[in-house]
């Protein structure tokens, strides 16, 4: 059994497969911190974790393949001492994050691990630049950042044979911050986040910031693993059987937002509308009792590319009015400060979110619930006051990038079958008496 030797995970992880371990971090862990502790970050792994005693981590080798094929060897103890140690602060998401919702939401199976939310965590990496390290070993970044050189890939193999690449000029990018990191959160990376070292590629899908690194391969092409010329690719919602050369890698992930937290409050006693506006209270005279039910909704929301999150919009009547949730100041003062939680050149890191507000008791519509997506992982609804009849609304939350770039109204419009890259409005839904 490879899988003898996996190290033991935190009990609170929500875990999704046993062997190989794939595990969600925790709904209420995303919203409480900022940078998620080592042990509830979530674990995507397609093989068992290799390893490497701890006396002999510092004898880590790491071996890096030239074009013209000479080879460059580093320790992990070289790393450490022959380059300067850089921190950044960076969220790792996995491409099939919220596939389920894909799934329920569309109606349509997709195929993969059904996660939920949980497979994003953020934390902050130590480790040394992988273009520090490659013009070490010789190579000349400017003309992987001109595109002058013929490099166009770096290609990142893990011990147990996991191998996906990335594009030259993202790896030598003085801005791009890819890291080869042997620390996180202030502690040497654990055994299932890639103890002795990985790589970090912020911004762009998990699936690239190869774990239990040992080989590099500087090249003309992309990694021929599965991973980079299959599993994480997406077509178009009629394509089933495909032409795999046809679509490029995912590399920098789209705008994302989700609910992670839900709390009910109590019923409260509010005007259904403004005394002030006289038609309104007019009809007001002849509705029942205008009350609303106190909601507190908190979540992440992240873009790829270094993209800053710029809003986040929440909804409690199931779209039809919008209002801007708080993003909450992780990164004041400003990025890279000694004392700010955030290290790095770009918005590497989610923003979290949080809602206060009076789900009005007109909105709740009369009965039984529509069937959609879940935030089973999240929901703890409080006690509540005596409960009217069942009645139900769904709650919204999308974001907005820096660019602009915001999430899909539904599902359908982006179903592919692998379930890649879901990111749909995150829809809850919650009825009166929860
Ligand atoms: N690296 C190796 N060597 N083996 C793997 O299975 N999984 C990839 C990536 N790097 C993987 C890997 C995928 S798909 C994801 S989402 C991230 O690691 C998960 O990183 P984490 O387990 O530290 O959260
Ligand atoms: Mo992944």
């Amino acid at each position: 059994d490879p899988f003898a030797d996996d190290p033991i995970r935190h009990p609170d992880l929500i875990t999704k497969t046993v062997k190989p371990r794939n595990a969600e971090t925790p709904g209420e862990a995303m919203s409480a911190q900022f940078l998620t502790p080592n042990d509830l970050f979530y674990v995507r792994n397609h093989m068992w974790v290799p390893r490497i005693a701890e006396d002999e981590s510092d004898n880590h080798l790491l071996s890096i393949e030239l074009l013209d094929g000479s080879i460059k060897e580093y320790t992990l103890r070289d790393l450490k001492t022959k380059f300067r140690e850089h921190q950044v602060t960076a969220v790792l998401q996995c491409s099939g994050n919220r596939r389920k919702h894909m799934s329920d939401g569309s109606g349509r199976a997709t195929n993969g691990l059904q996660w939920t939310a949980g497979a994003i965590s953020n934390a902050c990496w130590e480790g040394v630049l992988l273009s520090d390290v490659l013009r070490d070993a010789g190579f000349e970044n400017d003309q992987g950042m001109n595109g002058t050189s013929e490099v166009k890939h770096v290609q990142f193999n893990g011990m147990e044979a996991y191998g996906a690449s990335i594009p030259i000029r993202k790896a030598v990018d003085p801005q791009g911050d890819v890291l080869l990191a042997y620390g996180m959160n202030g502690k040497p990376l654990p055994r299932d986040h890639g103890y002795p070292l990985r790589a970090i590629v912020p911004g762009h899908v998990a699936a690239r910031s190869v774990k239990w690194l040992n080989q590099i391969t500087l090249s003309e092409d992309e990694s021929t693993s599965q991973w980079q010329r299959k599993d994480y690719k997406c077509f178009g919602p009629n394509q089933t059987k495909v032409d795999w050369d046809k679509a490029p890698a995912i590399q920098e992930l789209p705008v994302q937002s989700a609910i992670t937290a839900l709390r009910l409050g109590d019923w409260v006693k509010e005007p259904a509308v403004p005394a002030s506006v006289p038609d309104a209270a007019a009809t007001s005279q002849d509705e029942p009792a205008a009350d609303g039910r106190k909601v507190t909704l908190s979540g992440y929301a992240f873009s790829g590319g270094g993209r800053a999150i710029i809003r986040v919009d929440v909804s409690v009547d199931s779209g039809k009015n919008w209002t801007q949730a708080y993003l909450l100041p992780d990164c004041d003062p400003k990025p890279g400060s000694p004392t700010s939680l955030c290290h790095g050149h770009g918005a590497w890191t989610w923003k979290r979110w949080m809602y206060k507000g009076v789900i009005p008791a007109s909105v709740f519509a009369q009965g039984e619930p529509e069937k959609v997506e879940s935030v089973e992982n999240a929901v703890s609804p409080d006690a509540a006051s005596d409960p009217p009849p069942r009645r139900c609304t769904t709650l919204l939350v999308k974001a907005t990038d820096e660019v602009y770039n915001c999430q899909p109204e539904s599902h359908a419009a982006t179903w592919n079958f692998r379930g890649n890259l879901a990111n749909a409005w995150h829809r809850v839904q919650v009825c009166s008496e929860c």
